[in-house]
C-alpha cells in the first residue's frame, strides 16, 4: 500500500520541480531554527459550509490585498515570508508587480478599523519557472515582505512539511479564508475569517472524481504536486478568494501547511473536491528562495510513526456520490410537494429546496400592485409536507427582490421553524445552476405550482418532453433575436406534452429529469398567453439567489451531458420572422426522429383514400377539394388528419397527433368546384417540433425563394420527398396551357432528374423557403397534375377571414396572379405542354421567379 502511494510521490519530488532535495539533510543553522516556533496558535480560545474562526485561532493566516481589497489569503511561514498560490499574482501570463500588493496579518474581521493589524509591503513575488496555470499545478508563490511581521499571539508562523512528509489519508484538516461562502456569494460582513474541516482525499479517488465528466464534457487530471481534499459528497470547501490561503493539518501539537488553496469545480459540488497544491514537494523550491535571508521557514521533521497510513490502494474503485435530492418513489409522488396553508388564502403548492426551506410563488401571498407589503403574520402560517406527521411552522418570509413587478421572478423562500429529516419522507428537489442545460428530449412532468387549479389534478398524466432550444426560442422570441448557447440560461423552456394539456388556468412548475434524478426546471409563465406550448421561465437563474438565501438548497450539477450536435447546432442559430400568432413555418434542425416538414398532414378520406394536406392554423388544415370530395357528393366524409408522422416509420407515439375533421369549407367560386378545401379540426393542435403551422405569404411566392414540391414517393409507406423547383412566369405558364387554366394556377418546372419524385394521386404540395428561413405554403397539385398548382392567391380573403390564426408573412414580391402586360403568346405554344423542348426555349427568353 505504501509503496503504491510513494512512487508518484518520488517522482514527482524528484522531476518537475527545479532544484528538488533528494532527501531531507539537516543542516546546524536548520536544527537552530526548529527552535523558533511555528504552527502553535495561542493556547487559549480558539467557507463553504464552514462557520466563523475564533481570533487567534489561525494566527498564520493573512490577507492579501490588491486595488484596495482582499484577493487572496496567505500563510505566514517566516517573519519575512508568505506562501500564497501563483495564480493569485500572475495574469496573462504576467506577473503582477510586487508593490501594488499588501499584506495584512493578525486579521480576523475585514470590517471596520482593524485595530491590531499589521500591514506589510511586498518586496517580491516569486512564482515557479514551470507554473503556467493553477490547472497544471506548481500553484504557489512565496512574497518577501517588505519588513517582518512582529509576531504575538495573532501572527505567528505554520510548519512547513518536508518532502518526504506523509498526510494520511482521511486526516482531517482546516481550511481557512474570507472567500465566497457559497459559488458567486461572497462572505457577508462583517468579513469574519471562516474555517472549515475538510478530509485529505485520496489520488486515486479524487483522479477518479474528476475524470467523471461535468457540463460542457469537463474532466480534469490530476497532477503530480496537487492534493485534494473535501467530501464526495461535496457542501464544505473552499471557493473564489480563499486562493492561497493554507490547508493546516495537526501533528503532535504542531500545525503543518499540507495544501494551498488552488481551484475545484464549482464550489461545494457533490465529486468535486477543492483541489490544492501540495506543499510538502515543494520543499526545495521553498528552501532555494529563502535561502540567505534573515529569517527563513521551520520544516520540522515527521515522527516516524505517522509516516505510516492509512494509504489509499491505488486501484481502488472510486464511488460516485448520487444527488441527495430529486428522488421520487414514482413520478408524480413528489416527495417535494408541499403545501403552504395561509389562514383565509387558498393553499399555495411549493416545492422543498432544502431540510428548511420551501419555494413558492411570491403571488400566493404578495399583492402584485403593491411593491414592497410586509408579510403578514407568519405565527398562523402552516407548510404541509409528505409523510410528516404535523404541519411545518414558518419562521422567514423571504420574497425575490423582484417578485412584485417581474412574473419571471414570481419567487418567495419559506423558511421552517425546524429543519425536516429528510431521511424520513420529504425530500428535497434539485435545482439547476446557471449553466444548466436541459437537453432536448428530457423528460419532464408538471407539478402544481402556486395557487390555482384543482386541489387535486392529473399531475402523473401531464408527461412532457422538452423541445429543442432553439425552437422554443424561435418560437417566441423575435426576428433576428440569437438563441441562447447551451451553459447560458434559455429565456424560456418549451415542454411539448404527451397527453395534450386541459385547458385551466391551473399554473404550473415544470420538473425534469436527469438519471433518474428531478429538477425543478422552471416555473409557470403567464405572459405567454394563448401562444403555445406553454413556456417556463427556467429556474436556473435564480439557482444564486435561492443558494444565497438558504446556504443549503440542492443545487445539482448537470447529470445528462450528451450533448450531441444538438448543442452546436443552436449556437450561430438565428429565429425567423415571427407573426401575431406565434411562430411559422420554422423547422427544426436537425429534425427531430427524421420529421423533416412539421406542417405535412396525412388526410385519410372514409378509410380510402390518404393525401397530403397542410396546417396552415393550429386548428385548420388546407387539403386539395378533389381528395376530399367525391364529385357530386354533398355529405361531408369521415376524414381524419394526422400530423408529426414521416412515413410507415414508427415514431414515439407523443410526437404524433391526430384529429377528426368536423367541417369542409369551400370558398365561393362561381359555378365552378374550388380547388382547395379548408378542414376545421375537431381540436387545435398543439405547435411541436413535429406538428407546426406553415407561413402563408400574401401575393403566393415571396421574392427570393427556393421552391419545392413536396409528396409521396408512393401511397404506401408515405415517405416525405422534396422536389427542387422552378416556378414558371404566369405569362408563360398561362401561354403553355391556354385556356385551361383557372385563377392562381402556377406551373413549375422541375429540376433536372426530380420530375418524377412524386406521386399525382396523393396531391403535392408546392412549398417555398423565404431568404429569413421561414416556410410557405404556396399550392397543392391540380388534380392529376404534377406541374399546376392551384395557389392560395384568389383566396386570400377567404383564408384569412375562416382561419384569424393563418399567419401571413410581409409581402415581398410582386403577385404572382396578376395579369401582365402582354397577352401575347410567342407562336405555336398553344399545346405545347409537357414539351421540355419549348418550355426551355421559352427559359431562355423569360425572366424566371428563381426557384
Ligand atoms: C477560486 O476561484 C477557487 N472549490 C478556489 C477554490 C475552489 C474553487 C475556486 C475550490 O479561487
Amino acid at each position: 500500500m505504501f509503496q503504491h502511494l510513494l512512487l508518484p510521490l518520488v517522482i514527482l519530488a524528484i522531476s518537475p520541480i527545479p532544484g528538488a532535495f533528494e532527501d531531507s539533510v539537516l543542516s546546524p543553522a536548520q536544527e537552530e531554527l526548529e527552535d523558533l516556533d511555528c504552527g502553535h496558535p495561542e493556547p487559549s480560545d480558539r467557507i463553504v459550509g464552514g462557520s466563523d474562526a475564533r481570533p487567534r485561532s489561525w494566527p498564520w493566516q493573512v490577507s492579501l490585498h490588491h486595488g484596495g481589497g482582499h484577493i487572496c489569503g496567505g500563510s505566514l511561514i517566516a517573519p519575512s515570508w508568505v506562501l500564497s498560490a501563483a495564480h493569485c499574482f500572475v495574469n496573462n501570463r504576467t506577473l503582477e508587480p510586487a508593490a501594488e500588493w499588501s499584506v495584512l496579518l493578525g486579521v480576523h474581521s475585514q470590517d471596520g478599523t482593524l485595530d491590531g493589524v499589521q500591514v506589510r509591503a511586498v518586496a517580491a513575488i516569486l512564482v515557479p519557472d514551470n507554473y503556467s496555470s493553477a490547472e497544471l499545478g506548481a500553484d504557489l508563490a512565496l512574497l518577501r515582505l517588505a519588513s517582518p511581521a512582529s509576531l504575538g499571539p495573532a501572527v505567528r508562523p505554520v510548519c512547513l512539511p518536508r518532502a518526504s512528509h506523509r498526510f494520511a489519508y482521511g486526516t482531517a484538516c482546516w481550511a481557512t479564508g474570507w472567500g465566497d461562502v457559497q459559488e458567486k456569494d461572497p462572505l457577508p460582513l462583517p468579513w469574519v475569517l471562516q474555517e472549515v474541516e475538510l478530509r485529505l482525499l485520496g489520488e486515486a479517488a479524487c483522479q477518479c472524481l474528476y475524470s467523471r465528466p461535468g457540463p460542457f464534457n469537463l474532466t480534469f487530471q490530476l497532477l503530480p504536486g496537487m492534493l485534494c481534499a473535501g467530501y464526495p459528497e461535496g457542501r464544505r470547501d473552499t471557493c473564489q478568494g480563499d486562493s492561497g490561503g493554507p490547508l493546516v493539518c495537526e501533528e503532535g501539537g504542531r500545525w503543518f501547511q499540507a495544501g494551498i488553496t488552488s481551484f475545484g469545480f464549482g464550489c461545494g459540488r457533490r465529486n468535486r473536491p477543492g483541489v490544492f497544491t501540495a506543499v510538502a514537494p515543494y520543499e526545495a523550491w521553498i528552501r532555494e528562495q529563502v535561502m540567505g535571508s534573515e529569517s527563513e521557514p521551520v520544516f520540522p521533521s515527521q515522527s516516524p510513526e505517522l509516516q505510516s497510513g492509512p494509504w489509499e490502494l491505488k486501484d481502488e474503485n472510486c464511488t460516485i456520490t448520487l444527488p441527495e435530492c430529486g428522488k421520487a418513489p414514482q413520478p408524480g409522488a413528489w416527495p417535494w410537494e408541499a403545501q403552504v396553508m395561509v389562514p383565509g388564502s387558498k393553499p399555495c403548492h411549493g416545492a422543498l429546496v432544502s431540510e428548511s426551506w420551501v419555494l413558492v410563488p411570491a403571488s400566493c401571498f404578495l399583492d402584485p400592485r403593491s411593491t414592497d407589503r410586509p408579510p403578514r403574520d407568519l405565527d398562523n402560517w402552516r407548510v404541509l409536507l409528505p409523510s410528516r406527521p404535523r404541519p411545518e411552522q414558518v419562521a422567514r418570509l423571504v420574497p425575490h427582490k423582484n417578485a412584485s413587478w417581474d412574473d419571471t421572478s414570481d419567487l418567495v423562500l419559506l423558511q421552517l421553524r425546524a429543519p425536516v429529516n429528510l431521511s424520513l419522507g420529504p425530500r428535497p428537489v434539485c435545482l439547476p445552476h446557471p449553466e444548466h442545460y436541459f437537453l432536448p428530449g428530457s423528460r419532464c412532468r408538471l407539478a402544481r405550482w402556486g395557487s390555482g387549479g384543482p386541489a387535486s389534478g392529473p399531475t402523473a398524466l401531464l408527461e412532457a418532453e422538452l423541445l429543442s432550444g432553439w425552437w422554443c426560442h424561435c418560437l417566441y422570441g423575435r426576428q433576428g433575436a440569437l438563441v441562447p448557447p447551451p451553459g447560458h440560461p434559455p429565456h424560456k423552456l418549451c415542454p411539448a406534452y404527451r397527453e395534450e394539456e386541459e385547458e385551466n388556468e391551473s399554473s404550473w412548475s415544470l420538473l425534469c429529469q436527469e438519471e433518474g434524478t428531478w429538477f425543478l426546471a422552471g416555473i409557470r409563465d403567464f405572459s405567454s398567453g394563448c401562444l403555445r406550448p406553454r413556456a417556463f421561465h427556467p429556474l436556473q437563474t435564480h439557482g444564486p439567489w435561492i443558494g444565497h438565501v438558504t446556504q443549503g438548497a440542492y443545487l445539482e450539477d448537470q447529470l445528462a451531458w450528451d450533448w450531441g450536435s444538438e448543442g452546436e447546432e443552436t449556437e450561430t442559430q438565428i429565429c425567423p420572422p415571427r407573426t401575431e400568432h406565434g411562430a411559422c413555418g420554422l423547422r427544426p434542425e436537425p429534425a427531430p426522429m427524421g420529421l423533416l416538414w412539421p406542417w405535412m398532414a396525412e388526410v385519410h378520406v372514409a378509410g380510402d383514400r390518404v393525401c397530403t394536406g397542410i396546417l396552415v392554423a393550429p386548428g385548420w388544415v388546407l387539403a386539395a377539394t378533389h381528395c376530399v370530395l367525391r364529385p357530386g357528393s354533398t355529405t361531408v366524409p369521415y376524414i381524419e388528419v394526422y400530423l408529426g408522422r414521416a412515413g410507415a416509420s414508427p415514431l414515439p407515439q407523443g410526437q404524433q397527433v391526430s384529429r377528426l375533421v368536423i367541417s369542409i369549407r369551400l370558398p365561393r367560386h362561381l359555378g365552378l368546384r374550388p380547388p382547395l378545401a379548408l378542414l376545421e379540426l375537431s381540436s387545435q393542435i398543439e405547435p411541436s417540433p413535429s406538428a407546426l403551422s406553415i407561413c402563408l405569404h400574401p401575393g403566393g411566392i415571396p421574392l427570393g425563394a427556393s421552391c419545392w414540391v413536396l409528396g409521396w414517393k408512393d401511397p404506401q409507406d408515405r415517405v416525405p420527398v422534396a422536389a427542387a423547383v422552378s416556378i414558371l412566369t404566369s405569362r408563360l405558364c398561362h401561354c403553355l396551357y391556354q385556356g385551361i387554366l383557372t385563377p392562381g394556377t402556377l406551373c413549375v418546372l422541375y429540376a433536372e432528374g426530380q420530375e418524377d419524385r412524386c406521386e399525382v394521386a396523393s396531391a403535392p404540395l408546392l412549398l417555398c423557403q423565404t431568404e429569413g428561413g421561414s416556410w410557405v405554403f404556396v399550392g397543392i397539385a391540380v388534380q392529376g397534375s404534377r406541374e399546376l398548382f392551384a395557389t392560395t392567391g384568389p383566396e386570400e380573403a377567404w383564408l384569412s377571414h375562416t382561419v384569424g390564426e393563418a399567419h401571413f408573412l410581409p409581402p415581398s414580391g410582386s403577385p404572382y396572379w396578376l395579369p401582365e402586360g402582354s397577352n401575347l403568346c410567342p407562336l405555336d405554344m398553344a399545346g405545347a405542354s409537357g414539351s421540355s423542348s419549348a418550355v426551355l426555349f421559352l427559359l431562355l427568353l423569360t425572366p424566371l421567379i428563381q426557384g
